[in-house]
């Protein structure tokens, strides 16, 4: 038996052994077959009804001639259950090993789930946008002949009911990046129009399928899902007559201003109908993170900062990073800053349990940033900040914002976060009022840099580069004063940048 075991938790590695051996009795697998645990690069990924390792991927085997109950595998992360975002692959279908199945969307991650097998699809036990739960069958595969070979029962017992298991074949889930860009309701038309979304040439934004594509595909192939359509609202463009007014009239009443109604504005006609669909994938997460937040007490403390030797900075700094294929904006200086602040102020990069009687103050800095993606807010972070330069704080950056863009960020980069900041000006605005992401405690938000009067030394007015910064702390273990003397350091930084080199490690 071949086993590469990664480095963390040998008592794992120990109750793993237990069960691959007691797997290995119950079918009465080949000692001699192949079996690899790696070190998976896209987090957890194990087994169904084994100890799950972290950071594990596992290979396994099943004989030829058998039907096959493929479970869909813990994805690690806790996660329970996922959607089925779309199957590539329909009953009749012959698939080989690592040939895409479908594509499922868990709370945190796209995962597109491959074959451990060579065989054809006799069936697929969930319709796209089902939830499927981790450690159920998720399609039973035929390698060929007729007989079923259970990898394991929902307890987690092995229950096979092959005699001996001679061809191996391997098994493997891996994410993967191809996937068809849609919006659920998107996603919800091409299922009601019996359409692939693999098949629609997407028109949006890296190719993302928009409610146009599929009327277009469905052009002249078939009806779409009929619609109700109001007829278009009729338009009143008249103004009613003008009385006659006949020359008879005695002149004691003067002569009535007709009433001129101005024409109804012609609104479109609606060719939508309200959705109401679940709340699922990212914003599911933001649902359990949010209302895990409100039991926080915060507290506010809000400043401005003169970004004014900043942006020159910057300026210079862009050009400079640019020559080294790197984009540098404020962030970079921001999150460096950041750091070297809480150097002096430790427990602002704290983490506090859910009933807030013990605090770990964090040896490093992990500074999380909200990120706008397509998929949602994310925020992932970059980690040990306190031992990376402001250059590699940029490059790091970029490499996260691509992954962003791509729906790519993974686990690595979501989890573990110690402090955060929201730039929320660049999108706009000045204040905000940013939410505490628990285990942390404290977090920042940012606003527009704008250009406005301040006056100098002197009394005369003068134009500034003014930011607002708006600090949220946890009130339980966080005092003001320590919120406001962070922030008076990071602001001392940020407003002469020059010095922050004195203090860089
Ligand atoms: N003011 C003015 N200009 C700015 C600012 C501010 N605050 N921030 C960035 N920029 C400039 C930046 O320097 C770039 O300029 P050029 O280099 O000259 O092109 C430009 O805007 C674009 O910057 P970009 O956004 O690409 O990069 P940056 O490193 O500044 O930000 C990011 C990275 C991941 C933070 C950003 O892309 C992003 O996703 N921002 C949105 C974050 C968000 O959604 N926050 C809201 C969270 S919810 O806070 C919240 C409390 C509630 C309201």
């Amino acid at each position: 038996m071949h086993c590469i075991l990664g480095p963390k938790n040998m008592a794992a590695a120990r109750t793993f052994s237990k069960h691959w051996r007691q797997f290995c009795k119950l079918r009465q697998v080949r000692q001699s077959g192949r079996y690899t645990v790696l070190t998976g690069r896209n987090g957890p990924q194990s087994f169904p009804g084994t100890q799950h390792l972290p950071y594990h991927r596992f290979q396994t085997s099943a004989k030829l001639n058998e039907l096959v109950n493929f479970y869909l595998s813990d994805i690690g992360e806790g996660i329970r259950e996922v959607q089925i975002k779309e199957w590539y692959v329909k009953v009749g279908d012959h698939v080989k090993q690592f040939d895409a199945l479908c594509e499922v969307q868990s709370d945190k991650a796209s995962v597109t789930i491959t074959s451990r097998y060579d065989g054809t699809i006799k069936k697929l036990c969930y319709d796209v946008d089902d939830i499927a739960q981790t450690g159920k069958v998720l399609v039973e595969i035929e390698t060929s002949g007729g007989k079923t070979l259970e990898e394991r029962s929902d307890d987690g017992q092995s229950s096979d009911n092959s005699s001996s298991s001679d061809d191996e074949s391997s098994s493997m889930q891996e994410i993967r990046g191809h996937k068809v860009l849609a919006t659920p309701a998107v996603r919800k038309m091409a299922k009601e129009n019996k359409i692939k979304l693999s098949d629609v040439q997407g028109s949006g934004k890296e190719g993302r399928v928009l409610k146009e594509d599929i009327l277009r595909h469905l052009g002249g192939e078939r009806k779409v899902t009929p619609e109700i359509v109001p007829p278009p609202p009729t338009v009143q463009t008249q103004a009613p007559p003008r009385p006659q007014i006949s020359p008879l009239t005695p002149p004691t009443a003067l002569p009535q201003e007709p009433v001129v109604v101005p024409p109804k504005i012609q609104t479109p006609p609606v060719i939508g109908k309200d959705v109401t669909e679940p709340i699922r994938g990212i914003r599911r997460a933001m649902v359990k993170t949010m209302t895990a937040a409100q039991a926080i007490p915060p507290f506010g403390y809000y400043d401005e900062i003169d970004m004014t030797a900043l942006v020159k900075f910057r300026r210079d700094m862009k050009v400079k990073a640019l020559e080294r294929g790197v984009k540098f904006s404020y962030m970079p200086v921001f999150i460096k800053a950041v750091s070297m602040a809480l150097r002096h102020f430790p427990i602002l990069n704290s983490s506090v349990d859910a009933k807030c009687e013990n605090i770990t103050y964090k040896a490093s800095h992990n500074i999380g940033l909200a990120m706008d993606t397509k998929d949602g807010l994310l925020v992932p972070n970059i980690k040990n900040v306190q031992a990376l330069t402001i250059f590699e704080i940029a490059s790091e950056l970029n490499r996260l914002q691509v992954l962003g863009d791509a729906g790519k960020l993974g686990t690595e980069e979501l989890t573990g976060g110690t402090f955060s900041l929201s730039n929320i000006g660049s999108i706009g605005g000045t204040y905000a009022r940013p939410v505490i992401l628990p285990p942390e405690v404290a977090i920042g938000a940012l606003g527009r840099i704008q250009t406005l009067p301040r006056f100098d030394e002197n009394g005369s007015v003068v134009a500034r580069h003014i930011m607002a910064v708006s600090w949220s702390a946890d009130h339980r273990v966080i005092e003001g004063a320590t919120m406001a003397r962070f922030s008076n350091m990071w602001k001392a930084y940020l407003e002469n940048p020059t010095s922050m080199i004195l203090d860089l490690k």
